[in-house]
């Protein structure tokens, strides 16, 4: 190895060559050393040149960047060459493992060296961001001088996509492999099957893709909570697709071509509804021989299921060349286990504790059978439940804060935490935000992900095989919003799995500000959430006046109005600090770029209200994570917004919420106004009901009115959020202390949360 250079060393070095504008890399390169003196300006009789037939391809790709096509030439001994780009693979490359590379830049050539082909795709993919995008060709354009010493962190740097909730044509698949180049990450996990659609053509079972890949659409339904095969002769229409092995071999190929290993996942032994639809007779039976329900899930004990799979595991491998095989293996419904009476003999027979081992018997036969073929398996983290194989590997994603427990159980492991890289996420707070799948990682977050543990112990870090973002498409019908959900996260992704330096989020943002016009120039629909005004609200508890902060991820000017008028209107003023508020103000605010609006406005309500500040007793528990500020939460004058996982709203699980507020003197009040958000999908529901009392000494209380839920029952669960504030008005009255109560609705077989937040008073 080379002595090291901090990533922090090489930004002071950027700076102090002065008058070279800073070399804008995503991700960041091990090491930068910029160089004083002449830059290289490209020439029209540049040349790429060659030692050796193994560097071609990279020659290639580079003279395929917009406006670099240079001819391709082989080193000639002794000759004289003009300005020329060499592409050269050498032995003593060693310390630059098989991704690695540098990448020098004088006034006369540019070096580009590696030790293996794989290094020197990454340094073309380098000079994709550095060369200017200019159509017309390079000549006159220069690079500064420089040098890039630079190798990843991670040995697996992954995507994934779920092709099962919604199909993908193969055209954006390729797209999507490009995209992952781009940002060197080299595995794509390709989610095949799900329970909803299956996906790859496998010719030993031709009904999988006949009927499984297929769904009858029904009104009202997203496609993929529609759990109804279509087959041949039906009327209705039909909604899927599936890719053939040609086109399998295609992407594989193609993945291959950018040192990206394609990992197919097919799904055991659980989330495969499908299957059954097309093979009824597969399902767990019970004592008499009947069918049990349809939720998932092979039986243990059926040799059919586990034939089904070997053959379909033959046809994948045949197709992909990939060292692991995910076999799926999360959230498995285990019930059909208990009362299958095959299942229940297995369990005897072995002496199996519990379900567990069923599940860990389905999945380490697997593991048996990818051995046995020189592969390995990798499965969803739940696979740790029962015992299984020592030899097993895990993709663990559940949130960062779990993920030290999970490595000290040995498995090498892919994080992909649900906490940070699930890319279903919303990655903006704003109500415009298109429907997400719940959840909230915005850009920082995600660059800001350390994947090691801090508190890890030194033998178990090696068991990180590196990290991977999800992509669950519930939400993402079409490739437009699946790129709309991973740009620009997947740039701090790359950051995450590649960069080893220290983070350095100021920096990241200015080079994102780089990076954008190169995703407009390759016409990708990435979301400008990060220019999105978020506003945060601070209460001075001294005057009792409101501080509105208003702020975007990425670099932007904001325009904000007070007057309720949308900017940019002839009262809009730049944002240039903190604003002070004494009285209620609705402010709206949008980010600019260039003269132009990078979004909708957002609207921001700072309420000034007369119990903001108070002093507040709780006289209930809030939950776990939903703990927020405690009781100062429900008068800090801060909305909570839409999102009930943001850290701003206190959850009450199966318990009345109850809440005494002790005003400053004895004040009129006429209306109080009860925040609270549902998501009944989530267990959170509207309160039943809502009382209001108060009281001049804080013992004895009188009744001034109450609310009550006049909705039907049982209500519905679904993935819908609504917000209200359910306002409760009187007669003037003189109070120096209010109690809030509200009951919650509870509904059988569940937990039932309130989520409130702020008490409104006027
Ligand atoms: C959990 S994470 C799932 C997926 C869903 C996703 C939605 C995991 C292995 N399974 O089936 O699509 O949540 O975020």
């Amino acid at each position: 190895m080379k002595p090291l250079i901090t990533t922090a060393a090489c930004f002071l070095l950027a700076l102090t060559v002065a008058g070279q504008a800073p070399i804008h890399i995503i991700p960041e390169p091990y090491r930068v050393e910029h160089r004083s003196g002449q830059p290289f300006v490209f020439e029209n009789n540049t040349v790429i040149v060659l030692s050796d037939s193994a560097a071609l391809p990279a020659a290639r790709r580079l003279a395929e960047l917009p406006g670099a096509g240079f001819p391709i030439k082989w080193r000639q001994k002794g000759g004289e060459v003009g300005k020329a780009i060499f592409i050269e693979l050498g032995p003593e490359k060693d310390y630059l493992g098989d991704e690695g590379y540098t990448f020098q830049v004088r006034p006369q050539a540019i070096s580009i060296q590696a030790f293996r082909p794989a290094g020197l795709f990454y340094a073309v993919e380098t000079a994709r961001q550095l060369f200017p995008d200019k159509k017309g060709g390079l000549a006159g354009a220069a690079i500064p001088s420089f040098d890039i010493e630079d190798h990843p962190r991670f040995a697996w740097r992954g995507l994934h996509l779920d092709v099962s909730r919604h199909f993908m044509p193969v055209e954006f698949i390729k797209k999507y492999i490009d995209y992952l180049a781009f940002h060197k990450l080299n595995t794509f996990h390709w989610h095949l099957i799900d329970g909803i659609g299956w996906r790859m053509e496998v010719k030993s079972h031709p009904e999988l893709t006949d009927w499984g890949a297929w769904r009858v659409v029904k009104e009202g339904r997203m496609p993929w909570q529609d759990f109804e095969v279509w087959k041949p002769g039906e009327e209705r229409p039909r909604y899927g697709g599936f890719y053939t092995q040609e086109e399998i071999k295609e992407v594989v190929a193609y993945a291959r071509d950018r040192y990206i290993t394609v990992v197919p996942e097919i799904e055991l032994p659980g989330h495969s509804e499908v299957v059954f639809q097309c093979y009824p007779g597969l399902l767990c039976q019970d004592s008499l021989g009947k069918p049990l329900p349809n939720i998932g899930v092979y039986c243990a004990d059926n040799p059919d299921s586990y034939r089904l799979l070997e053959d379909v595991l033959d046809e994948v491998l045949e197709l992909f060349p990939s060292g692991y095989i995910h076999i799926g293996g999360d959230e498995v419904s285990k019930s059909n286990w208990a009362r299958c009476a095959r299942c229940q003999r297995l369990m005897a027979e072995r002496q199996y504790a519990g379900l567990d081992d069923i599940q860990s018997h389905f999945v380490n036969h697997f593991d048996n059978y990818l051995r046995a073929r020189g592969r390995r398996l990798i499965g969803w983290h739940e696979i740790l439940e029962g015992e299984l194989s020592p030899e097993a590997s895990i993709m663990y994603w559940g949130g960062a804060d779990g993920a030290a427990a999970h490595l000290r159980r040995g498995h090498p492991t892919v994080l992909t935490p649900g906490s940070h890289l699930y890319f279903d996420h919303y990655q903006n707070l704003s109500p415009h935000e298109p429907k997400a799948w719940g959840g909230y990682s915005p850009l920082k977050e995600v660059y800001e992900y350390e994947p090691a543990p801090a508190d890890l112990e030194e033998t178990y870090r090696a068991n990180i095989l590196g990290v991977q973002a999800n992509v669950w498409t519930e939400y993402m019908p079409d490739a437009q919003k699946v790129e709309y959900m991973v740009f620009p996260r997947i740039a701090a992704l790359s950051e995450v799995a590649w960069a080893k330096g220290e983070k350095n989020w100021p920096r990241f943002r200015e080079k994102l500000g780089g990076l954008l016009p190169r995703y407009d120039a390759m016409g990708i629909h990435y979301a400008r959430s990060a220019f999105r005004p978020q506003a945060t609200f601070e209460l001075d508890r001294s005057t009792k006046q409101l501080i509105a902060r208003l702020e975007t991820e990425l670099e932007a000017e904001i325009l904000y109005t007070l007057d309720g008028s949308e900017p940019p209107s002839p009262s809009a003023s730049p944002y240039t600090g903190p604003i002070r508020l004494g009285q209620s103000a609705t402010i709206k605010a949008v980010a600019f770029k260039d003269g132009q609006p990078l979004t909708e406005p957002e609207t921001f309500e700072a309420m000034l209200h007369k119990a903001r500040g108070a002093k507040v007793e709780l006289h209930c528990t809030p939950y776990g994570r939903y703990q927020a500020s405690g009781g100062y939460t429900l008068v800090d004058a801060n909305f909570g917004g839409d999102k009930w996982g943001n850290g701003q709203w206190l959850g009450i699980l199966n318990e009345n919420f109850e809440a005494v507020l002790e005003l400053d003197t004895l004040t009129a009040i006429r209306q109080v106004g009860f925040s609270c958000i549902e998501e009944t999908g989530a267990g959170i529901y509207f309160p039943a009901g809502v009382e209001v009392a108060v009281s001049e000494d804080g013992r004895n209380f009188r009744t001034l009115k109450t609310w009550q839920n006049r909705r039907p029952l049982p209500i519905e669960r679904t993935p819908d959020i609504h917000t209200q504030t359910i306002t409760l008005e009187f007669e003037p009255t003189a109070c120096r202390y209010l109690r809030v109560k509200a009951a919650y609705q509870p509904v059988e077989g569940q937990g039932v949360f309130i989520f409130v937040d702020e008490v409104v008073v006027e």
